[in-house]
């Protein structure tokens, strides 16, 4: 008999499917002397961490239907991985109240197989230059024997109610978002020129690892001087000369949603004149793309005034006449959903809803000066507008100096 669905995500997933179809995933492989991370469509509707484990949910002529198949304890390999999660222990912490073991998940799929119209499942990316993804590995056999049921990427699905976070997802964004503004406060306080670029990040990761996080969401970027003008530079390997400016672009992760933050600062303590006046520039340009932000508002239309206003401060600075000029100098989107992915589901042409996260990151990149400027925070969209979630980590130029003034 199956049991009632008690997790109101999976519900609302189920019932905006058209009858006759089902939703496949599979949970992240167990990964061997490496750290385990849980896929993230996974993690997000059955809440488990556990490796290897198939959901399997189906919305029937006479509703919802779901199962979870986990992997059977075996006492002999407990001594090198440690306990599995047991049926009890998986039907508590889900709610899914059928869980059987993964050797019985194919007579299941076979028995739903003749009625399945679709099946949504995390196959990812089917381009052909890459290689086929765990999920779709496993749905092979479905689509030779049962080639009238269409496979489709759950992203289709699950990416309406993933762009729309819950207050306890904003609670983990936030622990996130706080962790790493700690960290970037210990290389404020500690860092000076001479430091390799990777010291700054250990120091930022040490904070995370301090802290009880266990994963960056994204490699970090450290960033001195004219590294700063690549915009993925993420080798963090140079040392940092007296004088530069030091851009980072870092996030802890916490249950797999990521922080996304952008700071740049000089190492001596001080922002010379020009570095002050390209800081400023990119400061007065995010602000106003912050106070943009509103239910409704086109990400796009941000996009297009974050342009329009860094070319209006190009011109100021002497390094542009035109404004068709910008793209010399600032060449990135200004704006990204943030969530379990760094660039998190919901596309570059949407319009934006309460319960969205973005960041906002505009910068300025000027190689020949041997310097780069961006400034990004991390915004949840509110019924009113907007609120900062990492509004605690400085960025107006004089508190950046009274933190590094400070060093010991
Ligand atoms: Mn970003």
């Amino acid at each position: 008999m199956n049991q009632a669905i008690t997790s109101p995500l999976r519900e609302k997933l189920l019932n905006s499917l058209k009858e006759m179809d089902a939703v496949i995933l599979f949970a992240a492989l167990e990964a061997k002397l490496e750290k385990y991370k849980q896929d993230n469509n996974f993690l997000y509707l059955t809440g488990l961490n556990t490796p290897n484990a198939i959901y399997f949910g189906f919305k029937g002529s006479r509703g919802n239907s779901e199962f979870l198949f986990i992997q059977r304890g075996d006492p002999e390999r407990e001594v090198w991985e440690g306990k599995k999660m047991t049926a009890e222990e998986a039907k508590a912490q889900s709610g899914i109240g059928n869980v059987a073991y993964l050797d019985e998940f194919e007579s299941l799929l076979s028995s739903y197989c003749p009625s399945i119209n679709r099946i949504y499942s995390n196959i990812g990316n089917q381009t052909l230059n890459a290689p086929l993804s765990y999920a779709m590995f496993r749905l092979l056999p479905v689509r030779e024997r049962y080639p009238q049921i269409s496979i489709q990427c759950v992203t289709e699905v699950i990416t309406p109610l993933r762009k729309v976070k819950s207050d306890w997802e904003i609670m983990q964004l936030q622990r996130a978002i706080d962790v790493t503004g700690k960290g970037i406060m210990d290389i404020w306080e500690t860092a000076e020129a001479g430091m390799m670029e990777y010291e700054l990040e250990a120091m930022l990761f040490y904070r995370i690892q301090k802290s009880g996080l266990k994963h960056w969401g994204f490699a970090p970027i450290v960033a001195a001087g004219i590294n700063a003008a690549t915009l993925h530079y993420e080798k963090n390997e140079c040392q940092i000369s007296a004088g530069d400016l030091v851009l980072l672009d870092v996030g802890a992760s916490y249950m797999n949603y990521s922080a996304d933050i952008s700071r740049t600062f000089p190492i001596s303590g001080t922002f010379s004149q020009r570095q002050a006046q390209v800081y400023s520039a990119v400061l007065k340009v995010q602000k106003e793309i912050i106070s943009m932000i509103r239910p409704g508002v086109l990400l796009q239309h941000m996009q297009t005034k974050t342009r329009e206003l860094i070319a209006d401060e190009l011109i100021a600075l002497g390094l542009i006449q035109d404004s068709a000029e910008v793209t010399k100098y600032y060449m990135h989107g200004v704006s990204h959903f943030l969530g379990m992915d760094t660039h998190d589901v919901g596309g570059r042409d949407a319009v934006l809803e309460v319960g969205n996260v973005i960041t906002v990151e505009p910068g300025i990149y000027i190689p020949e000066e041997r310097l780069g400027v961006r400034i990004e925070d991390d915004v949840l969209v509110t019924q009113e507008g907007y609120c900062v979630l990492s509004q605690n980590i400085p960025k107006e130029i004089s508190e950046i100096e009274e933190i590094l003034k400070a060093r010991a």
